[in-house]
């Protein structure tokens, strides 16, 4: 098929058209969404039940479809599989943690945090199938060595973050958005380059058999949503 192209200062465009639905179908469309989307939670327990490899591909390929400053997509998308690394990983998060449990975080935070019963042990760090460690890049260095700022990039990665919890979920699987704290360590354990930092870490996998979950409410849209007609 011949793309419809045109040249907009100087800079090539693509013609492009979204598909359109009806008033009564797009609400429809979007309980439906909305309702799949309430059902997703936080879970801390998971399964080592094997996810096969190709679907953490494709929820990484949609997370990637996030918008960013200038098109940067500042991202990079860690994905640990090796027990060896996990455990790596495990043990160093959790050094961290009970530091912050015992010393760190203050009354008020530890209070709020009682009703997520969380505490320093993080076994879902080994259990879970997958762990996506997901980096932002601040900077980037072209062929010279040169360095060159990204923008907006704790909103973009925020973004790809968000795309990626969604089509977590979407799969039928679950997460957890952790940050162990301060996360450093995985820099190291993954050996990256210093262009990048660790955003978030998220276990990727089946939930355990028989899993609670903390019974967060959600805020109503009269608490989130201000109309102005
Ligand atoms: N990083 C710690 C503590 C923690 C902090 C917040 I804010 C949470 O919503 C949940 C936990 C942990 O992962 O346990």
């Amino acid at each position: 098929m011949q793309e419809d192209i045109k040249v907009i200062k100087g800079h090539e465009h693509i013609r492009y058209s979204h598909v359109h639905y009806n008033h009564e179908e797009m609400i429809e469309r979007s309980t439906k969404f909305y309702d799949w989307m309430e059902t997703r939670r936080s879970v801390r327990e998971f399964s080592d039940k094997p996810v096969p490899k190709e679907v953490i591909e494709n929820v990484i390929k949609s997370a990637s479809t996030a918008p960013s400053g200038a098109h940067k997509q500042p991202w990079t998308f860690c994905v640990v599989s090796n027990s060896e690394i996990k455990k790596q990983i495990r043990e160093a998060a959790e050094k961290e943690e009970y530091e912050s449990y015992t010393k760190r975080m203050s009354e008020e935070w530890l209070d709020d945090l009682k009703p997520m019963a969380t505490d320093w042990n993080k076994p879902f760090l080994e259990l879970a199938p997958y762990l996506i460690i997901v980096f932002k890049r601040p900077f980037e260095y072209d062929a010279e060595g040169k360095k060159h700022q990204n923008y907006y990039v704790n909103e973009s990665v925020g973004l790809a973050a968000g795309m990626l919890i969604t089509a977590i979920h979407d799969a039928g699987l679950v997460t957890l958005t952790h940050t162990p704290s301060p996360m450093n360590f995985l820099q190291k354990i993954l050996e990256r380059p210093d262009n990048e930092r660790p955003f978030l870490l998220l276990p990727v996998g089946y939930e355990a058999e028989e899993v609670y979950v903390p019974n967060n409410k959600r805020k109503g849209l009269d608490e989130i949503a201000v109309f102005y007609e």
